[in-house]
């Protein structure tokens, strides 16, 4: 399918303000491929389709995974619609015709993220976060900023933050989630190590 097509499909079965979402992740994602020299047409493609299973009611999701043989976690299991992550990526596969694994995999680990993470994973991920609709999360400004010089970084910043808010309001943390912020402040822990090596060097 190409894109429009899915454009008009995804309008059919998001409600308004997802579909709104949606555009602005996309676009987002798009600039975001610009400026680090990602394949802006994967990113616009997984930003079109990332959320094209959150509509769906969540016990409803439940029961399409099991439909599917999609493994559901204990996590998921307290907190359904951490699957439209999943679901999503099987839809993208099976009902919008996308094959490449890159676009399947940034779709399937939007929500939680995943340690090692791939450019097109932490674009989309970046993406959902700031788009321009999005306007509750602390800092928006600074992260929006940042997104366009350091993945990584940017990474972390979100993840501590989501952290926080899933502590605060007592929710089910997916231990993705956890592992995936341990991943990258040891990535950006050792690169700084690095950094000091290197200034020692010119002293
Ligand atoms: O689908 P969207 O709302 O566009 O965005 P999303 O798929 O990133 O979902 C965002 C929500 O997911 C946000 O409120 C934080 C929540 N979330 C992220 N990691 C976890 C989580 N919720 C739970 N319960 N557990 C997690 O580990
Ligand atoms: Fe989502
Ligand atoms: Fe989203």
């Amino acid at each position: 399918m190409n894109r429009l097509d899915m454009e008009k499909a995804l309008k059919k079965v998001l409600d308004k303000e997802r579909f709104r979402h949606t555009m602005g992740v996309m676009y987002t994602a798009a600039g975001l491929a610009m400026a680090h020299g990602a394949d802006m047409d994967k990113a616009l493609c997984a930003g079109l389709l990332h959320d094209c299973a959150k509509c769906i009611p969540n016990d409803r999701k439940l029961q399409l995974c099991i439909k599917y043989n999609i493994e559901v976690s204990r996590a998921e299991q307290k907190s359904p619609f951490l699957l439209h992550a999943k679901l999503g990526a099987y839809f993208a596969k099976e009902k919008y015709g996308v094959t490449d694994p890159e676009i399947l995999q940034a779709i399937r680990v939007h929500t939680t993220g995943v340690p090692n993470m791939g450019t097109l994973d932490k674009i989309i991920y970046i993406a959902d976060y700031m788009e321009p609709n999005r306007d509750k999360a602390p800092g928006l400004d600074k992260v929006r900023a940042l997104a366009f010089r350091d993945l990584d970084e940017t990474m972390l910043v979100i993840l501590e933050d989501t952290l926080a808010y899933l502590k605060e309001s007592q929710e089910e943390i997916d231990p993705l989630t956890a592992t995936t912020y341990e991943y990258f402040k040891k990535c950006i822990g050792h690169e700084h190590e690095d950094e000091e090596e290197d200034e020692l060097k010119w002293l």
